[in-house]
């Protein structure tokens, strides 16, 4: 251990502008004169960057000292957001960075505005990454993320003509300011290549992985603040760089170009993110992609152990692996490989340590993402690997067999390697049958995925598979994105909720409280005007701050339905022409979400939603009584304008198919009111929440197992409806699509013959949600109160919550509360 870390910087106003003047000078290489907004942007975060790392060093040595044991999140996402005002919130220097900046007659909002925001993943799954990292560290857990540095995250989305258009983001042009290279850490990742097998001096039959390619690994490091500012843990996300054994060989001969080319290469394995939150099947440097930070993640992880224990018995009393979905799940297979092949563990011994350090996580049931790779593919990149499979896989079994003696069946559902047609890997069967604990993010996906994808596996583990229900932060979700609603919290009930979010209960007494109802009504009308000034400007669309903000934002899909959120606002449009005088409640509809660039239907209801928002928003019979947004390029930065903003949040998955949802959480602690379904921690909030302040409508997840089994028929709801016929006919007649009256035949064929997703089935008892609503919404007293009372008890949504779970019942760490 060497000398403390001392802290040199103060965090008075003072000091904090003398960093930022020093930082401009010395680290941008501008001065005051001719820097940029940028520049300065830049100068901010190294002032904080500095206040952050003072804090860092110090947690790291502290984790040396006491031996900690370390918990490892390995995610191929982690969809982080801007950083700066987070980490002054989080070290408690919001204030005097932002009276320095003002006080150099700069503009605080436009310097954070000028932050390039880390879009390290599609959706849920990555975000949840990013909430479980800050309340680690929140929660003095000694937790790190281990992930992928790609040049190029989610994509850039763009409308032209109502479509979506990809661009690439290259969200490092300017430099990550938040980020520190580590050229020191390098780790070798091989592919390809063959599998000798030999015996040893001792008779011991041996495993060479020879003749391979290799790739280097390169870390960068994140430091990720914690509340309070006592832990600074990190995220180490991995780049690829071309090995100089490569660069040698060409330039020995020559050939300089060549080399080149090599290298552009193997650095190709960090350059994007895969745009589909749903797995692409098959694609070869996806594959490629999780073994690369696999491999180096594995590597660093047993070097650190390796520094303080030579007894590999203590692997999982110190080290905690989480696979955030199959992702990750070659950790199992790497880990036995490097233990047995390279560590000479015996083989039962290397199980054991491998399943007691790992668990999984499973963020959905949806067939089409559950990963599988064909075993041919496997056997080229990943041969040893795959022998490791093959004896995991053929071990279990054995055990399976003997359990269970004559059941061939449940042999082949449970192996690891599918045998229906191509033989692939189940990458899930791995991660379950390598993990001592396996967790769904909701009890209504946890108790599916118990009775149907890992049924087989519940039967023959039980208490294997738990229950993790997600969380989000209270810091980045409402103590920062609203902090108009966080100051009336903390005068109400002290500043604790901040890492006690059950302290909200707090609110409960205040729901009548006719002051605070006004206060409470104040903020949400001043995040609604923040939010329709953006829309006027960004979008030249005029809202009114009088209508009800009503606000999907996900990813598009056709299980999330969006399209039935496009049949209620068709409907209601067509009531107002049908009646234009009748006194409706002004709405504004605001959807945003980006499509996977390959999802042909995704992208037609992007269309669609813009289409009929052309129609709708230009109709003078309509005025401000219905408006139709859809946000462009919805992102973490947006998600933070528009969840303060929305009074009624849209949750309207098909009982079943979504595992939590997180939007759902930070609407419902912004003080929305939810229109919902009986799926995902929709289930949960009700619980905590009330029924009777939420709008909960459609069938049961059992209920629609139930209709599927039973061969359900569109038709037969269709003609029982008018108006869901008269609003399928405007959309498939082109009634929104002028200028090309058969575009949406297609959507509208695939509701009248099958309606995968029971659309049709919800629509009835959804447009009687939305009536109640509207109801609602004339009493601004009750709304109101709602809305408070849905605050004051979403308190079990903390992800700190969430952690201090996995930390119990699957890590075995302690946390400080
Ligand atoms: O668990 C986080 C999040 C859930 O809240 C969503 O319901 C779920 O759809 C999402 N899954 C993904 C991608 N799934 N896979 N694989 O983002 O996870």
């Amino acid at each position: 251990v060497g000398p403390p870390v001392v802290r040199l910087l103060d965090d008075d106003v003072e000091s904090i502008r003398y960093s930022l003047a020093s930082h401009l000078l010395y680290s941008v290489g501008k001065d005051p004169v001719n820097a940029t907004a940028r520049d300065w942007f830049m100068a901010a975060a190294y002032t904080v960057r500095d206040r952050v790392s003072e804090r860092w060093m110090p947690t790291l040595n502290r984790y040396y000292d006491q031996d900690q044991k370390r918990v490892y999140y390995m995610s191929m996402e982690f969809l982080i957001g801007r950083t700066l005002s987070n980490a002054m919130i989080s070290l408690g220097i919001y204030d005097q960075v932002k009276t320095a900046i003002e006080e150099m007659n700069l503009d605080f909002d436009e310097i954070v505005g000028w932050e390039v925001e880390a879009a390290l993943g599609n959706g849920g799954l990555g975000r949840l990454a990013a909430c479980l990292l800050d309340s680690m560290a929140s929660l003095d857990v000694a937790g790190f993320g281990y992930g992928i540095r790609y040049d190029y995250g989610m994509f850039t989305q763009h409308v032209e003509h109502g479509w979506q258009v990809e661009s690439p983001e290259n969200w490092l042009r300017y430099g990550n300011p938040w980020e520190f290279p580590r050229p020191g850490v390098i780790y070798p990742v091989r592919f390809g290549g063959r599998v000798v097998h030999y015996k040893d001096v001792l008779g011991q039959t041996r495993a060479q992985w020879m003749d391979t390619e290799e790739v280097m690994a390169m870390a960068y490091d994140v430091p990720v603040p914690g509340y309070g500012g006592k832990t600074v843990n990190h995220l180490r996300l991995w780049s690829a760089k071309s090995t100089r054994e490569f660069d040698l060989k060409y330039f020995n001969a020559g050939n300089y170009i060549e080399a080149v080319r090599d290298k552009n290469e193997s650095e190709t394995l960090s350059k994007v993110l895969y745009p589909s939150d749903i797995t692409s099947r098959g694609k070869e440097l996806r594959f490629k992609q999780e073994y690369f930070f696999v491999a180096a993640s594995i590597q660093d992880i047993l070097a650190r152990f390796r520094k303080a224990h030579s007894d590999w018995n203590k692997l999982p009393e110190r080290v905690a692996v989480q696979l955030n979905d199959t992702h990750p799940a070659l950790v199992v297979a790497e880990l036995m490989r490097v233990l047995v092949d390279e560590h000479h563990l015996e083989w039962n011994h290397a199980w054991d340590l491998t399943r007691r350090s790992c668990a999984y996580t499973n963020h959905t049931l949806l067939p089409e993402a559950l990963e599988t790779w064909p075993v041919d593919m496997f056997e080229r990149i990943l041969p040893r690997h795959l022998e490791i499979i093959f004896r995991i896989n053929h071990e279990f079994l054995q055990e399976v067999r003997h359990r269970h003696p004559g059941d061939s069946d449940l042999l082949r559902r449970v192996s690891l390697v599918g045998e229906d047609g191509e033989r692939r890997v189940r990458m899930a069967h791995l991660a379950v049958v390598g993990s001592h604990k396996v967790n769904g993010v909701a009890a209504i996906h946890t108790g599916l995925m118990k009775s149907t994808i890992f049924s087989d596996f519940e039967h023959l583990s039980p208490g294997k598979i738990n229950n993790k229900t997600n969380g989000v932060t209270p810091r980045r979700w409402v103590l920062a994105a609203n902090p108009g609603l966080s100051k009336l919290i903390t005068e109400a009930v002290g500043e604790g909720w901040v890492t006690h979010l059950d302290r909200l209960k707090g609110l409960e007494k205040l729901a009548d409280d006719k002051d605070f109802h006004a206060r409470f009504a104040a903020v949400k009308r001043a995040n609604k005007q923040h939010l329709a000034q953006v829309i006027g400007q960004r979008l030249g669309v005029d809202v009114s701050v009088d209508s009800l903000f009503d606000v999907q934002i996900k990813r598009i899909h056709e299980y999330k339905r969006q399209l039935l959120n496009v049949l209620h606002v068709v409907t209601r449009y067509a009531r107002i022409r049908a009646n234009p005088t009748v006194d409706v409640v002004p709405r504004t509809v605001i959807i945003g979400g980006k499509a996977a660039p390959g999802y042909i239907l995704a992208k037609l209801i992007i269309k669609l939603i813009n289409d009929v928002a052309d129609v709708v928003n230009n109709d003078p019979l309509v005025g401000d009584k219905l408006k139709v947004v859809f946000v462009p390029n919805y992102n973490v930065s947006t998600a933070e304008l528009v969840m303060p903003a929305a009074e009624l949040s849209e949750q309207i998955s098909t009982a079943g198919t979504e595992a939590s949802g997180t939007g759902n959480m930070k609407m419902s602690m912004n003080g929305a009111l939810t229109i919902g379904t009986w799926d995902g921690a929709n289930v949960e909030i009700c619980e905590e929440v009330g029924e009777d302040n939420m709008f909960l409508f459609g069938l049961t997840a059992q209920e629609v197992a139930r209709r599927r089994i039973d061969g359900y028929d569109p038709q037969i709801a269709i003609n029982a409806n008018d108006e869901l016929k008269r609003a399928l006919d405007m959309i498939g007649s082109g009634y929104f699509s002028p200028d090309q009256t058969d575009r949406y035949r297609s959507l509208v064929e695939a509701l009248t013959n099958g309606d995968t997703y029971l659309l049709t089935a919800d629509y009835p008892l959804y447009i009687a949600a939305q009536e109640r609503v509207d109801a609602l919404y004339r009493d601004p007293d009750e709304w109101t109160r709602k809305a408070i009372l849905n605050v004051a008890r979403m308190g079990k949504f903390s992800s700190d919550r969430t952690v201090a779970e996995y930390a119990r019942d699957i890590w075995g760490v302690a946390t400080n509360n």
